[in-house]
């Protein structure tokens, strides 16, 4: 099964930093996945791509040519890549079977301008399975009218590209500091879209502080469109805090559960002849033993806003352990180690080991100097402390 993903979303939603989270994740995974750069204005791109259209069509070449705007630019550029369709085919044939597209930021690439409805129309018909990804950075949470406005986004950008669609609010670790920690309402009521009506009031109290704003004609609006997205009721959103295992492994999940890729029978096989689930066994492994996937929003809430400090601190802690473990920090014996903590935590007694062999410290030397004396032995691995 050939599936496409597409973050959009405005400038700066966080869709180049999410497609080199899904690289390093696939990657971490082992999941075979190709990851290119349909930005022709891409002039940072953090992850390695199977291809970039900017071999294709320059931005700047084209501002020069046709005598455009950076944002007229990049319209008349994906134009040029429709164009050239057979030029994005045959790179795509060279791609895995999973391929992420890092687009341009324009928003009318994905409310009314044709060329990206048009490209991945032709895609449709080469076998892709898309799912779109509508990027939305969590900040939009912070102000009512932010928050209506990006639900209304979420269903144009439906209108405009008719595929399955994840909205995804992003940066969701930086919320408590753009003003997340004073939100009206918990993390769930957002991202659930739950009863609208209760916005109502807080709406209110933001337009009448304008000149404009606060009367009845805005009051019956509001009302409106409200009903609206809560008729339609097809908008909901996956959080995301990119560096966040948990968090980037719930919305592949959900990307699965769009594509339709967790119900796929049939599966890819590598060089080796060995299937994705050989390969990917973190992932069919973590799918098969009853793991929903899903990251409840309220732990989501609990993590990223009303205890994010202790949290961060917990975090820290297990790094530098894992980092030790894997040999990245200084090696300390473990009676070192252990003396070093019981310092730190003011212990009355600290045996000094300067120069001193404690019991841990001698049997590990004994037991090495054995594995040492042993044909082809090493000396290389530690005792443990029995407890
Ligand atoms: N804290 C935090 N920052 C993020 C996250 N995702 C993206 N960012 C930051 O948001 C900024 C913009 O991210 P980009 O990935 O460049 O956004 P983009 O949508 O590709 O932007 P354009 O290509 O200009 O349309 C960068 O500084 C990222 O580091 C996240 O999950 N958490
Ligand atoms: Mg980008």
């Amino acid at each position: 099964m050939r599936t496409l993903i597409l973050p959009v979303g405005p400038p700066g939603s966080g869709k180049s930093t999410l497609t080199n989270g899904l690289q390093q994740f696939m990657t971490a995974i082992a999941r075979p996945c190709s990851i290119a750069n349909l930005d022709p204005a891409n002039d940072n791109i953090p992850y390695q791509p199977a291809f970039d259209v900017r071999e294709l069509v320059n931005v700047e070449e084209v501002m020069e040519r046709e005598e455009l705007g950076p944002n007229g630019g990049v319209l008349w550029a994906m134009e040029e890549i429709e164009a050239n369709i057979d030029w994005l085919e045959e790179r795509l044939n060279e791609c895995e079977d999973t391929v992420v597209l890092d687009p341009p930021g324009q928003p009318e690439l994905t409310i009314h301008h044709m060329a990206l409805p048009r490209i991945l129309q032709r895609l449709e018909r080469l076998g892709y399975r898309i799912v779109v990804l509508q990027l939305l950075d969590s900040v939009v949470l912070t102000r009512p009218s932010l928050y209506l406005s990006s639900l209304l986004l979420c269903i144009r950008g439906m209108l405009h590209l008719p595929y399955p669609m994840v909205n995804v609010l992003t940066k969701i670790d930086n919320l408590k500091a753009v003003g997340g920690a004073d939100l009206p309402f918990n993390l769930d009521f957002y991202t659930e879209v739950q009863d609208l009506q209760h916005l109502l009031p807080a709406l209110a109290v933001e337009q009448a502080a304008t000149s404009a704003g606060g009367s009845t004609k805005w009051e019956r609006m509001n009302e409106a469109l409200i009903d609206l997205v809560q008729d339609f009721g097809l908008v909901g959103f996956e959080t995301l805090a990119v560096e966040d295992r948990g968090s980037m492994a719930s919305l592949l999940r959900a990307i699965d559960r769009a594509s339709g890729f967790v119900l796929s029978t049939t599966r890819n096989v590598d060089e080796a002849g060995r299937t994705v689930e050989d390969e990917a066994s973190v992932w069919a492994q973590a799918m098969s033993e009853n793991w929903t996937g899903k990251m409840d929003v309220r732990d989501v809430q609990e993590r990223w806003v009303d205890r994010r400090e202790e949290y961060d601190e917990l975090e820290r802690k297990e790094w530098e352990a894992e980092a030790r473990m894997a040999g990245a920090l200084p090696e300390v014996s473990a009676a070192e180690a252990v003396r070093k903590h019981a310092k730190e935590r003011g212990a009355e007694y600290v045996p000094e080991g300067e120069g001193e062999e404690d019991e841990l410290e001698a049997e590990q030397r004994k037991w090495a100097e054995q594995q040492k004396a042993k044909p082809g032995g090493s000396g290389g691995t530690k005792v443990t402390r029995k407890t």
